[in-house]
């Protein structure tokens, strides 16, 4: 019998009990406060199938009509690491004498960067995220993706809780222009490199830099 394709399938929405809904929101809150960016990385590894449910965890994300236009490439090999490493660091010298601007410079001020990034060689995996600009099908047909910018934004934020829920620690890094990587990873032309996610422990004993987030008040406008 030909089996059908049901155009709707039912919906099981998630359950939690009212009593416990403000206790569970506040606790996923106080645990989301933990994350921070991280420059110092340890090698220690990480079993590679931890890093396929973090994976599997960001292609979750929704998308403009599913497309899904994200790939994600997991570096783990040295020599690709160290590749990359020199051209991000020939990049970020660029920027940080003279690319980016006075004000640029001195927002940074507090993250105490620079453009030597040690990290790229020493953790155990980097994730290169692409965006796909586009598809292209197997006769080589292009066909259009929507809301690419938001949709793989999304995809790195469900990316990026599901490292920090694995207990691990990452960074958004942009050496941009990141064009190197496309080359380096050998990229097919409809993808364009989005971010660079540096992922394992961190150093032992290592300082964050002090900064805060804005109260709710500055961030959020209710009408009621
Ligand atoms: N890409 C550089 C500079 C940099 C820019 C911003 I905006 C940051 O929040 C942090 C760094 C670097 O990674 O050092």
């Amino acid at each position: 019998m030909m089996s059908i394709t049901e155009r709707f399938i039912p919906y099981d929405p998630p359950t939690i009990t009212d009593p416990n809904v403000i206790r569970k929101t506040q606790e996923f809150y106080f645990n989301l406060k933990t994350r921070r960016s991280i420059r110092e990385f340890s090698s220690k590894p990480v079993p590679r199938e931890v890093i396929e449910n973090i994976l599997k965890a960001a292609g979750t994300a929704p998308s403009g009509a599913n497309k899904q236009p994200w790939t994600f490439c997991v570096i783990s090999n040295q020599e690709l690491k160290n590749r990359i490493r020199k051209s991000a660091e020939e990049e970020e010298f660029i920027s940080y004498h003279g690319r980016m601007s006075e004000e640029w410079m001195k927002d940074l001020e507090p993250f105490g960067t620079n453009h030597i990034k040690e990290f790229i060689e020493v953790c155990p995996y980097i994730i290169a995220v692409f965006k796909k600009a586009y598809d292209v099908d197997e006769n080589g047909n292009r066909h259009s993706n929507y809301y690419v910018n938001e949709s793989v934004g999304i995809a790195v934020g469900f990316l990026l809780l599901a490292i920090h829920n694995a207990g691990l620690v990452s960074l958004t890094h942009t050496p941009s222009p990141m064009n190197f990587l496309h080359e380096i990873l050998g990229r097919p032309e409809n993808e364009r490199p989005y971010l660079l996610i540096p992922v394992g422990y961190p150093k032992d004993n290592i300082k964050v830099p002090n900064i805060t987030r804005k109260p709710i008040e500055d961030i959020a406008v209710f009408y009621d």
